[in-house]
């Protein structure tokens, strides 16, 4: 197999010509979007932390059972995870695809993340559907009653969910003495990485987490679909009005382990409908649902690097 080697990414040549070939020839694009496409921009996929945040299964923690159960651990969850991809930037693969959604009319990502990272790389929301709902929409856990729902980017949500810090106590004496010389101060509030066991968990009264604004009395929540909740009508309306519409050309699948559906099913949806599979993954055994098949491309390696390479045929270079 005929290789060039890039930043840390081997990739087969012969590969990517017949990858360009079919590429070009395309109008008709989806690609699945998952944890791994926000991995180099420093975010922790799901698979990544073992699937534990703290001890907790990640799977077990987004259930409305959990927060019920708990709504201080589980906005906890979801404020570090606010926190952390507020810290993050969109990667050239993040750009690499809303570039693509400007050149392309008929190309539409589905992407399972819910970090915010691609609508801040601009990716045309018209062509992104958010399967799994965003960190930064909050809305009144009384849906039928209340109903209340907001764009909310504000971190801490509320003062007791601040991530805790390192730092001495701002108002002691030593916070004073270490005004006086830098060294100390910068060491002052550097953030605990409380997804790490060993670090204590703040204990946060109910009566402290977010309230709707609205009504006053329900909790809100997070706007992200929970294991055991339906995918947001809207977003399901929007796929199967582009799967109905016609032969699609190609999907491409992108850090994801294909493990959670209904997302992963798409990969077969599109093969129904014509379409060759391109997986993009750091690991070859994170397979597309369904398995190979003959033609379908597959190129290891980190996506930040590889996937402004292949759609460079129809977005020219992304800055690197
Ligand atoms: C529902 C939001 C019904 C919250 C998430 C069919 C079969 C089996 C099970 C089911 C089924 N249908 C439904 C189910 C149940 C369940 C499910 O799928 N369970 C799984 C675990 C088996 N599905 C549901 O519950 C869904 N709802 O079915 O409702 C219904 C219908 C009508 C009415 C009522 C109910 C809802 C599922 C959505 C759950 N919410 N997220 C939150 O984020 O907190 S899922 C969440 O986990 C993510 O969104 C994502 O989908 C998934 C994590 O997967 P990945 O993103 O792929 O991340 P992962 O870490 O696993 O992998 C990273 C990959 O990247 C790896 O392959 C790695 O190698 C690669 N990588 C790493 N670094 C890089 C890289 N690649 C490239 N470059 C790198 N640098």
């Amino acid at each position: 197999m005929a290789s060039s080697t890039t930043a840390n990414v081997a990739i087969n040549t012969k590969g990517l010509a017949s990858f360009h070939e079919h590429l070009k020839k395309s109008t008709r694009v989806l690609a699945l979007l998952g944890a791994g496409l926000s991995a180099s921009s420093g975010l922790p996929t799901f698979r990544g932390a073992g699937g534990l945040w703290r001890t907790h299964d990640a799977t077990s923690i987004a259930t409305p059972e959990a927060f019920n159960a708990d709504p201080s651990l589980v906005w906890q969850f979801y404020s570090y995870r606010r926190h952390s991809a507020l810290q993050a930037q969109p990667n050239p693969a993040h750009f690499a695809l809303a570039e693509l959604a400007r050149k392309m009319p008929g190309f539409q990502a589905l992407s399972q993340n819910v970090d915010g990272l691609s609508p801040r790389a601009d990716h045309p929301p018209e062509h992104l559907q958010l399967l799994h709902g965003s960190l930064f929409d909050v809305r009144c856990t009384d849906r039928r009653g209340c109903g209340y729902s907001e764009t909310n980017f504000t971190d801490p949500i509320v003062p007791a969910l601040a991530i805790p810090t390192s730092g001495i106590d701002p108002s002691s004496d030593e916070a004073r003495q270490a005004q006086s010389n830098q060294v100390h101060a910068k060491q002052q509030g550097k953030d605990l990485d409380i997804s790490d066991i060993n670090v204590p968990l703040p204990s946060v009264a109910t009566h402290d987490l977010p309230i709707c604004p609205k009504c006053q009395k329900h909790l809100l929540r997070p706007g992200v679909v929970w294991f055991g909740e339906s995918l947001p009508k809207q977003v399901l309306d929007n796929v199967d009005d582009f799967v109905e519409a016609g032969a699609i050309d190609m999907i491409m699948v992108i850090g994801t382990s294909a493990k959670v559906y209904p997302a992963a099913g798409y990969t077969e949806v599109a093969r129904s409908k014509g379409a060759r599979v391109c997986v993009v993954n750091m690991d070859e055994n994170d397979r597309p649902a369904g398995g190979w098949q003959e033609g379908d491309w597959f190129f290891k390696g980190d996506a930040a690097v590889l996937v402004p390479m292949l759609l460079e045929p129809v977005i020219g270079q992304i800055g690197s």
